[in-house]
């Protein structure tokens, strides 16, 4: 493949990927996810921050997918948890972020068994059969991280650390466009 064919096949805006989105079937969204090349500049009008947590910004949900942007302050980082049986996409836009990934043995107990440190245009893919997981923003910056989900994820189980269990949550938003 020569640099032009490669060009053609690479998506420069958040419509183009919307757009791409919502045409191709689900079976296409690792190769989109991975043919992404926007500008980190072009997700400053979805941005927001917060010093208690992580923020979860709407880009696009509909019933095919939901597309996320997340903000994060330095060393923010999420609870270990699994996706409500959803795909999961998670590309780094600014920034560098560790993923842990966990799966529980026999006595309930979580084990860690992978770790995976990730910068601008990586992508990691999650599904619950894989277990579960945490990022974490590596660095004492802001980063900014695209996740896609298909379909949409109202609900997941986070680990409670206190009471060494895990528990449901409903998902929400920080803003939505
Ligand atoms: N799943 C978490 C969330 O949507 C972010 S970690 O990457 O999947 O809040
Ligand atoms: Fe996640």
């Amino acid at each position: 493949m020569n640099s032009n064919e490669k060009k053609e096949t690479e998506i420069r805006s958040i419509e183009e990927l919307i757009t791409a989105l919502m045409l191709a079937d689900q079976n296409l969204y690792d190769s989109i996810v991975r043919s992404i090349r926007i500008p980190y500049s072009m997700f400053y009008d979805y941005c927001s921050w917060s010093n208690e947590t992580y923020t979860r910004n709407c880009i696009e949900e509909n019933e095919k997918f939901e597309l996320i942007l997340l903000c994060w302050n330095g060393k923010q980082k999420t609870p270990i948890h699994n996706h409500g049986g959803e795909e999961c996409w998670v590309k780094v836009i600014e920034g560098t972020f560790k993923e842990n990934i966990y799966t529980t043995e026999k006595n309930g107990k979580l084990k860690m068994i992978k770790s995976i440190d990730s910068k601008p245009n990586d992508v990691t893919y999650m599904i619950d059969f894989m277990g579960f997981h945490s990022i974490e923003n590596l660095s004492t910056e802001r980063g900014m991280s695209l996740h896609l989900y298909a379909k949409p994820i109202r609900r997941c189980k986070i680990y409670d650390e206190n009471i060494e269990e895990f528990v449901n949550k409903e998902l929400t938003y920080h803003s939505i466009k």
